[in-house]
Parts: structure tokens; sequence; C-alpha cells
């Protein structure tokens, strides 16, 4: 019954780990039956995890799939977004914590007191999983047990912390220039501009259109002049064109997924007819990773893999059986569901079970049919590039993706998808982080201002002023939509200042970031991690400790200058006005806290400092010689290094203070 799947991702270190190997060995939390794993709750039982999700931080009451889709609406009734992060993080009191791992890489169910409110119940669609059990000890404890057995997370270059500016729609080389300048001219700092489909030459992997970017390379080495880094999209599917050396290469080499016959499949995203690189295959993975160096060698230091749950808008099969069957409607008086029926035969064709279940894989393990193994795609579409990446730079690159399992985390970060312009999705993104954070993605954010929907001025300031806090700190945007740079809404001094706010914490953030990489801790954390007996701390979902010294208290709606803020002790208010920094101490409890639109407040935990520095435009020169520290300790433990080498440890932590540099 208990298999192991090794193309899944884990196991790099012996934890402390009880690893189910007989049905007794899941008692005292669970009983199996009928396929499901049933856990009871108490009144007061709280439930963490399950990653890259939507709702609450406390998972409960509702019900969430993995299986990784590519949906650009997150509303509140979905149940699988990008990511396939099966683990869950019960909390019944401190008699009764553990976290659950299912390593399971089709479709599972987590129903979380939906169908009966007391009642966890797990349901993969088969018994070929490997389940993890991790007890006992703090909510911190058990999270760091979990990422010792899971691996160390993805470590990216100090310029990934910089602000990035990215939208589809930026099609050509002038596109890019001005969106550098206008945030040059305007004082905002900015280190990565992005590149989105477009600068492909029809929509094909690792090629530049010669019109629209003549020469990348140069343009990659003058913008770096400026310490900006141009960030290219890379899809997961390759266009079907003969003559293109990608596709040619990988049909003859076999390295594309087949159908039941033998034959490619073929499907289409957007550059029409494509196949699908099996990232689960080894050679595979390898030749399509070593694609990569088409633009490393260009001066490019960084990617975004997007398209890789995967999506897929139609297959050649699909496609006709939607022809067949939409004549079968032409000339016919439709009753009103006929019309719903005919009307939904294109839509229905995209990321169809149909299709997902079309097409195999040639794994070290065998043949696997792509349904069975859904949710590692991504994952290995980010390994094969990490890994490439990492031989063919010997340094550290950026790289994130939009699909993600368990594990992913050691290759490279995520972004949380395609968002909206909604003030519910500022909510969502801080929701998100934390329990991303548990699984390991340390290098997250979301589309900064929403990706689909138009934005408004107030919208983005708000979700910059959370922003600043993430690791990734990208403001992106789809076509068509109002324009969204931190230069479009007029004035941009606010903008200006909230940004630079961010570099001037950079010391702090990045300092955070390694410490919580290089120890499997979190790096943003729920206020209940922190402050285990404080009942009123636990049911706060809008408030997070970013690293061991700092919370935050972030607006996300619309129209009010303030809101209440909960203070588990006393603790050191921070305030940027206008570029300059006040600090007030306030007392344990709940305060009203005035937040104008063009202020950035956050709080510092009592008996400890943060480092600031001073303002820069990009990360290439932040001057760490102008930190000071604030709060109410007089030493901090610094984290530097030179941002760049694969190695990276402990050692580059030392305690500096305001007077004086002790070791
Ligand atoms: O079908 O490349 O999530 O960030 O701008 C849409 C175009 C494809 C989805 C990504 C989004 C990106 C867009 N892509």
């Amino acid at each position: 019954m208990i298999r192991k799947w090794s193309f899944s991702p884990y196991i790099d270190t012996k934890a402390v780990v009880r690893k189910i190997e007989s049905e007794s060995a899941l008692l005292p939390y669970f009983s199996h039956q009928d396929g499901k794993y049933t856990y009871r709750m108490n009144e007061r039982t709280r439930v963490y995890g399950l990653g890259e999700q939507i709702r609450g931080i406390n998972k409960r009451g509702w019900v969430y799939e993995s299986y990784c889709a590519d949906d650009p609406i997150h509303t509140e009734e979905k149940r699988s977004l990008y990511g396939a992060h099966n683990f869950i993080l019960v909390d019944a009191g401190k008699d009764e914590r553990f976290l659950a791992f299912f390593d399971y890489p089709a479709k599972i169910r987590f129903d979380i007191g939906y169908t009966d409110s007391d009642i966890i119940q797990v349901t993969p669609e088969n018994d070929r999983l490997d389940l993890y059990l991790i007890e006992g000890g703090t909510l911190k404890e058990i999270i760091r047990e979990f990422r010792s057995l899971i691996g160390r997370s993805y470590l990216p270059p100090f310029f990934a912390f910089g602000y990035g500016q990215s939208r589809w729609g930026y099609v050509k080389e002038e596109d890019i220039r001005e969106a550098v300048s206008k945030h040059r001219e305007a004082g905002i700092p900015l280190d990565t501009v992005y590149l989105d489909i477009d600068y492909m030459e029809d929509f094909q992997d690792f090629t530049v259109n010669k019109v629209r970017f003549p020469d990348l390379k140069a343009l990659s080495a003058e913008l770096k002049e400026q310490g900006i880094r141009l960030i290219p999209i890379i899809d997961a599917a390759v266009k079907v064109r003969e003559g293109y050396s990608v596709y040619d290469e990988g049909k003859e080499k076999g390295y594309f997924c087949k159908d039941e016959n033998g034959e490619e499949f073929v499907t289409a995203v957007w550059p029409g007819r494509s196949v699908l690189p099996d990232f689960l295959n080894e050679d595979a993975s390898r030749w399509f990773g070593n694609q990569y160096q088409t633009l490393t060698d260009m001066g490019i230091e960084g990617f975004w893999n997007d398209m890789n749950e995967p999506a897929l808008f139609y297959s050649d099969k699909g496609l006709k059986t939607a022809f067949e069957k939409i004549k079968t409607f032409e000339g016919k008086n439709l009753e009103v569901y006929d019309y719903f029926n005919a009307r939904n035969v294109f839509p229905s064709l995209s990321n169809s079970k149909e299709d997902y279940t079309a097409f195999y894989h040639r794994t070290p393990e065998g043949v696997f049919n792509h349904n069975d193994v859904h949710n590692l795609y991504g994952f290995n579409m980010t390994r094969s590039a990490s890994e490439a990446l990492q031989r063919i730079r010997g340094q550290r690159f950026l790289l994130f993706s939009r699909a993600s399992y368990i594990g992913a985390h050691r290759y490279g970060g995520v972004w949380t998808g395609d968002n909206h312009a909604w003030w519910s999705h500022i909510l969502q993104s801080i929701r998100q982080m934390p329990s991303l954070n548990m699984c390991g993605f340390l290098y997250t954010g979301s589309d900064i201002g929403g990706f689909g929907g138009d934005c408004t001025r107030d919208l983005l300031l708000r979700w910059l002023s959370f922003a600043i806090f993430t690791p990734l700190m990208r403001n992106h945007s789809a076509v068509g939509t109002r324009r969204q740079e931190a230069y479009s809404f007029g004035d941009t001094e606010d903008f200006r200042d909230i940004i630079t706010l961010r570099y001037r914490l950079l010391p702090y953030l990045y300092s955070e970031f390694m410490k919580a990489a290089l120890k499997n801790d979190l790096y943003f954390s729920p206020l209940s991690f922190v402050y285990e007996d404080d009942e009123i701390a636990a049911e706060v979902e809008d408030q997070l400790m970013v690293g061991e010294a700092l919370m935050i208290a972030p607006v996300y709606t619309q129209n009010v200058s303030g809101r209440m803020v909960y203070l588990p002790e006393e603790m050191t208010m921070v305030r940027m006005h206008k570029g300059e920094i006040s600090i007030e101490e306030l007392k344990q409890g709940h305060h009203y806290i005035h937040i104008p639109l063009s202020d950035v407040v956050f709080f510092i935990r009592k008996g400890f400092a943060i480092p600031l520095c001073d303002p820069a435009d990009c990360t290439d020169k932040l001057d760490y010689a102008t930190i000071q520290l604030i709060g109410t300790s007089d030493s901090y433990e610094l984290y530097r290094d030179d941002g760049v080498s694969l190695k990276a440890s402990l050692e580059n932590v030392r305690i500096i203070s305001n007077s004086r540099e002790r070791s």
C-alpha cells in the first residue's frame, strides 16, 4: 500500500520523522477507512498549512484540493490554485500538535471541517502515497522539523530583493527603456524589469524577437550599468515548428510527452500547437534546462517559469471533438440549456481532465499517466531550470515559478499567479505568505496592484506598503488593464517614499530571509507561532511577524485612514512619513492607528532592534556603512554576504551595534 515515488521531492536529511508503515502507526491521529484519512477536531483546534491556497491562515471550515490549476479567478469558493502543498499542521492544544505531510502527486482533497465541522478528512484518488507525521513541540519546532525533512530553501541573489516592474504588454525594447527611465526620473528605486511572453519570437521558448528586441545582449548590458536586470519569462510548452531547434532536437531525442499510441501529445498554449517537455524524465529535464543558456549568454541572471501546471488551452483531439459537437447545435431551435451547453463547448476545452489523462511521462520509476503525477510537473520544470542555472552560472540566480509542489522550494521561489486589483487580494496575499513559508517557500510575493482588473492609486499605495516586506516585490499586471507602474498615478512622491523604505529595510529583510532559510525557520509567521498562549493573537490573520523583530499590520481596505492593530506585547511603533522615520512606544493591547496613504507603519518587538540604512536607487548601491539600529536593543545579528555565491552559511552573521562592531 505504501510506495515510494523517487521523483517526488523529499528527504535530504535524517529528520526525526515517523513514516507511516502500518495502519496502527496512524493512531492516535487518523483512522483510515475506504481510502479516507479521518481526524476529529476539538472546538479550539486550529489547522494551518496547505501553502498557496485561498482563505485563511487557519484553514478550518472549507474544502481544498491539490490539483495544480491555471485559474485566474481567485475567489473564496475555489478549491485549488497553482500549488499542491499537501500538509496540515494541526494544533489541538499543547498536548496534541502534529504535522501530516501527504506525499502524493495526484489529486487529493482536504476537507477541513467542511462536510462536518469537527472532522478533517483527507482523500487521495488512490492509496499510493507516503505519509509523514511530525509530532510534539511548539508550532515553530514542528515546522523546523518538517523543513529539515523536505530540504533547504532556495537562496536568491541579493538583487532579487530589489523592486521589480513587470507588465504583460511591454512588447519592445523602448517599453523597457521607458519603464526604467520613468522610475529613475521620479527617484523610485528599481532593480528588475520583467520580460513577458512578447519578447519571444512567436512565443517560442529561448528565442528573442529580432524586430522588437534587436540586441537583447546589448540592452541587458546597458541596463545593468544602471543597476537593472532583465528577467524573461519561460513557458512550459514548446511550439511545434520544424526548423525551430528546440522543437527539432526535443522531438528527435523523444523528450516530449507522448500519448497512448506513442505519438507526441499535441496541445495548444501561447505558441499555438505545442508539445510538453517531459520534465519527469531526467534526460529531457537536463536537456531543457540547458536551453536557458541561450539567454544567460546574453547576460540574463534570472527567470520566471509560467504555465507549468501545465496550462493547456486545447488539444488537437479536444478541438476536433468540439467542432463536431458544436455542429450538432447548428440550425436547431435551441432550448436555453442547449444554448448554455453550446456556449460551453470551447471554454471547457481548457485544462480538461481528458487532456490531463491523455499523455504520459517516462520517469526513472516507469511510465506514468500524467493525471497520476500531475502535481509534479511545475515542480520538475523549476528543478530543471534551477539545476541547469547552477551548472551554467555557478552563482545564485533569480528564479520563481507559478506551479509548485512540496520540495520545489529547494529550486526557486513562487509568485501567487493571476490575482486581481481587488482589496481582498491584499489580504489574501498577507494570508498566503506564512502558509507558503511553512513548507519552505520563502522567496514569495504576489503581483502588486493585482494582475487582472484596473488598479487605483490608493490600492497600489496600500499594496506596496505591505509588499515592501515580501522577499519578491514585483508590480505586475495584465495586458489591457489600466497602467499601474508607480509613476502612473500623477504625484510620485508617496510611491517613491514607500519603495525607498523597502531599500532602507533591506539589511534587515535580507538578514532575516537568509537566517530563516539557513535555519529552516519562518520569515513570515502568524502571530500565534510567536505568542502561543495568547488567545487573541491566535485569531489575528491580518497582521504578520516578519523575521524575528518586526510585526506588520497592513491596511487592506479602501477609504480608511487607519486601522485597529493588536499588540501582543509592548512594542515600538515605527512610522515613515514623507521619508522621515519617527518612533513611539505603545502598550500591549488594541490600538487604533492612524495610517494615511502616504505613511508606512510597522512595529518592533520589545527587546529587539532592526538595522536601517540610507536610501539607494538599486541594490548594487546600498551602503551598509550607513546602517543605524532602531528599537529597544543595542545590537542586531546582521547577515551579510556577497549576494551571489552559492555557498551561504550562518558564519556570515555578525552582531552589530550602533556604537561599534562586535564579533
Ligand atoms: O495565459 O504570459 O500568470 O503573469 O503575464 C496567461 C502572460 C499567461 C500568466 C501569468 C501572467 C503572465 C501571463 N501568463
